[in-house]
């Protein structure tokens, strides 16, 4: 595999997330997060490590020449919106502004371009306290805050993601896994409406300000069903089902179709939150749609008399070969076809998989770390983008998750995903895995990588 098989107008890049990476939870000005609060309660597996997390604040410099040496035109990671804008409505907070200026430099004297997320989960405490998502006020808050940060960075940023995935966010809600640990899967899916209809108020206020040639995207969980097809009526209804729930409720409405409730009906009870008119507001075209892609949700249709089909998503004995060391069934083929489902939706004009990557517990042994298994991984998700190209489809990006392990939500940083090791028990060095070597080989040999 070679980087000229992708042609010379794709982007390679490395994605991050602001919590996951930064530190530095109060440094200059910054306010806390819904994450760091989680910290301070204890529900991270280690406690507050997201006060250190792997100190990108103070160690961004280094960083950005790891990043730069694995060869890679482009840096994907996110602003922390408490850092810059306050409690949530502001002021713009200069301070802490001022790092994201040092990292967008920082990326460009490196030859990186830097893709910005807006919004990478750690909303202010302060609105979290308000509801949070599942508040319908949060729309004009967040809209606010991406006017804020578009003009501050939007003479040297051009990429942007409004949004990192939704569905991440709902589950969390529906869950209680953000305050006090109550289900609240109805008021999930009313979050739902509320983060579409901020998506896409957020995408037009930024449209106005940003230049002609900006590029405003959102990151959405791609994961379709497996089986990919079916002749069998309930297993198509059933995976209608569950990407109705993964991927179109987020999807669907900002391409001007509306909710899928037809697909899912559990999806109706979101219906007291759309107002008049809101789906005309929900509607925004994105320049690229972020595939955010791990593995597929493998489906199995139960027969239930009564109940058109019931399906669980992650049915034991999945129809995948392997699964990650946190559970993702893994499955390459999956990703070419959500490259192929989306290839044409009216919700964006091209896609690019934002994120891609292979959570295990690497081990560090003799300065070395052996994990040929997210090596295979890379290159058999790689090989499928090359297959979507090969079909036509408009794909024409792809950023690893992540240069660096860091902070897995939950799991804090048992689940390691970089490509480089981070050393927690020797001041957090860096060290670059097998899978670090490949990928520079791949990108910076001609001959490419095996
Ligand atoms: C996500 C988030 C990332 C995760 C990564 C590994 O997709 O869940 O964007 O922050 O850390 O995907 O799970």
């Amino acid at each position: 595999m070679r980087r000229a098989d992708f042609g010379d107008d794709f982007t390679w890049g490395v994605a991050s997330a602001a919590f996951q990476i930064e530190g530095a939870p109060d440094a200059d000005g910054k306010r806390p997060s819904v994450w760091d609060d989680l910290g301070r309660k204890g529900r991270i597996a280690g406690g507050r490590v997201g006060d250190v997390a792997i100190d990108f604040y103070n160690r961004w410099e280094s960083d950005l020449d790891l990043i730069q040496w694995l060869g890679v035109n482009a840096n994907r990671f996110s602003i922390s919106w408490p850092r810059v804008f306050g409690d949530g409505r502001g002021p713009w907070n200069d301070a802490g502004g001022a790092f994201y200026d040092r990292v967008i430099d920082g990326c460009l004297a490196r030859g990186l371009e830097p893709w910005v997320t807006l919004y990478h989960w750690d909303t202010p405490s302060a609105l979290q306290r308000e509801g949070g998502w599942t508040r319908r006020g949060i729309v004009d808050d967040f809209a606010a805050f991406a006017e804020a940060v578009a003009q501050r960075y939007g003479d040297r940023v051009k990429h942007w993601m409004v949004f990192n995935e939704p569905l991440s966010v709902t589950g969390h809600i529906a869950a209680g896994l953000l305050d006090n640990r109550v289900p609240q899967p109805v008021k999930a899916l009313r979050a739902v409406h509320h983060m579409n209809l901020a998506c896409a108020e957020a995408g037009r206020r930024m449209r106005e300000i940003l230049p002609a040639d900006a590029d405003i995207g959102i990151t959405q969980v791609v994961s379709v069903a497996h089986p990919y097809e079916s002749t069998d009526e309930r297993t198509n209804r059933a995976r209608r089902a569950v990407e109705a729930l993964l991927c179109d409720m987020f999807i669907d409405p900002a391409g001007g179709l509306g909710y899928p409730f037809d697909a899912n009906p559990l999806l109706k009870a979101m219906r007291p939150a759309i107002e008049d008119g809101d789906l005309e507001l929900a509607k925004f075209t994105y320049d690229f749609l972020g595939v955010q892609y791990y593995g597929p949700a493998p489906v199995k249709a139960f027969p239930i008399p009564g109940l058109r089909a019931i399906v669980l998503p992650w049915a034991r004995g999945s129809q995948t070969k392997l699964r990650s060391e946190v559970g993702v069934p893994v499955d390459a083929d999956g990703l070419l076809w959500s490259l192929r489902k989306y290839a044409k939706h009216p919700a964006a004009r091209r896609l690019v998989v934002t994120e891609n990557g292979f959570g295990m517990q690497d081990r560090l042994r003799d300065g070395r770390v052996r994990d040929d298994i997210r090596t295979w991984y890379l290159r058999e998700h790689l090989q499928a983008v090359l297959d979507a190209r090969a079909e036509g489809i408009p794909v024409d990006g792809f950023f690893e998750w992540s240069y660096a392990d860091n902070v897995e939500w939950f799991l804090g940083t048992r689940a390691r995903f970089g490509l480089f090791y981070v050393d927690y028990d020797n001041d957090l060095a860096r060290v670059a895995k097998d899978s670090a070597y490949w990928f520079h080989r791949l990108l910076t040999d001609p001959d490419g990588a095996d």
